[in-house]
């Protein structure tokens, strides 16, 4: 097949869904062209089969708001009309569903159909989607989509509440390359950050609000009364001089909190971590608790959005409700005891095989097809 993919080219959950997925199918031989704004951070890796189209947005003095939808519809008519893709996957409704739409029917009057798929991802529904600001607009591009996904159950119920959607959603999780995101030795790391074999608790986010970061470092701080213990944070945002000031409020030290950054190879960090921390407000899958899972270590979540569909309570770590510090304080040292930690980490591995790309990917293929097949059957 001849794919599109369309997405944010950020560190973001759906950014990384979207170029790992366009990778899995260069690997499988389909040709896959990317239209971005810029270069998907993980597209990373040389194949013939990848191609890479920027969106570029002109600036002129009138525009307070330069209209990137129309500069991103205009090159998907573009693409899909001179490289003769067979569909076209969008990542994130907003705005990448309505400007899919716009080149849909422009290319219509050219005579090319070409199936749109849009894939929810969370935030585009749960936070930003419903507002009244976009939810005419995004009700309507989900319903003209020819294939709708989204990345859990719970991400689907919450569309069908939010939004008077007429299509099939089918939901199709995150995946994980298993072969990147294994457990590597990195022991050499380990010894240096943690000494004394104080157990390293990590989190990774774009420290927005909504990942309650605040959270991570009060049930480290609870944690490390019991246990000696280091925090690693991983990633970076908004929220990050708020964490910076509880931690010195906390008596912190940089030795016992350590800001990483936006990192490329988190899967060497993850390797010598005990427990991953997710007290996420609202997430609608948790793609950085799969990674983790992948490299055997469990997980502290909250019971929001699908995180359950993925961190089973009492397998691959514990599950508490959003803002119960005290709780995932007690799930963490419970995980964290040496009689326990052994049989959450070859869970957690386990757990995330049910995810790797090798058994996902097939669907999203499996999804292409049928739009395709049905926009032919209409012709
Ligand atoms: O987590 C974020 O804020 C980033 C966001 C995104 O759209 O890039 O991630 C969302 O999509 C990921 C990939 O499908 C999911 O694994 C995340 O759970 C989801 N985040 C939220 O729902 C908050």
């Amino acid at each position: 097949m001849n794919i599109g993919i369309v997405c944010y080219p950020t560190f973001g959950g759906s950014g990384v869904v979207a170029t790992e997925l366009g990778k899995a199918l260069a690997l499988k031989g389909h040709r896959v062209h990317f239209i971005t704004y810029s270069q998907p951070v993980r597209l990373d890796f040389f194949n013939e089969n990848l191609f890479y189209h920027e969106v570029f947005v002109p600036a002129y003095p009138l525009f307070q708001f330069p209209p990137y939808e129309l500069a991103l519809a205009s090159k998907m008519v573009d693409i899909v009309q001179n490289e003769k893709l067979d569909v076209l996957h969008v990542h994130y409704a907003i705005p990448h569903a309505s400007a899919a739409f716009m080149a849909k029917q422009i290319l219509l009057t050219k005579g090319i159909r070409v199936p749109i798929i849009t894939t929810l991802h969370g935030t585009d529904i749960t936070l930003v989607g419903k507002d009244a600001s976009y939810e005419p607009v995004v009700t309507f591009s989900i319903n003209q989509s020819d294939g709708v996904t989204a990345v859990s159950a719970d991400l689907r119920k919450e569309t069908y509440e939010y939004f008077a959607i007429e299509k099939d959603i089918e939901v199709i999780p995150n995946f994980i390359n298993l072969t990147r995101f294994k457990k590597q030795d990195k022991s050499h790391f380990k010894a240096a950050i943690a000494p004394d074999g104080e157990k390293l608790l990590i989190h990774t986010s774009n420290f927005r609000s909504v990942k309650r970061v605040e959270d991570v470092v009060r049930i480290f701080d609870g944690v490390r009364q019991q246990v000696p213990a280091k925090l690693l944070l991983v990633g970076d945002g908004p929220d990050r001089p708020r964490i910076e000031k509880l931690c010195r409020d906390l008596g912190l030290s940089s030795h016992d909190v350590r800001f990483l950054g936006k990192l490329e190879a988190v899967e060497e960090v993850l390797s010598v971590s005990d427990l991953f921390l997710m007290p996420s407000e609202k997430e609608s899958f948790g793609l950085a608790a799969l990674e983790a899972m992948s490299c055997e270590v469990p997980v502290i979540s909250t019971d929001a959005g699908g995180i359950p569909e993925l961190n089973e309570h009492d397998l691959t770590g514990m599950v508490s409700q959003v803002g119960d510090v005290d709780d995932m304080v007690k799930n963490a040292l419970y995980v964290l005891a040496d009689e326990n930690l052994p049989r959450f980490k070859a869970a957690a591995r386990a757990h995330a095989e049910l995810f790797a790309t090798d058994k996902i990917v097939p669907l999203y293929e499996a999804c292409y097809q049928r739009a395709i097949d049905s926009v032919m059957a209409n012709l």
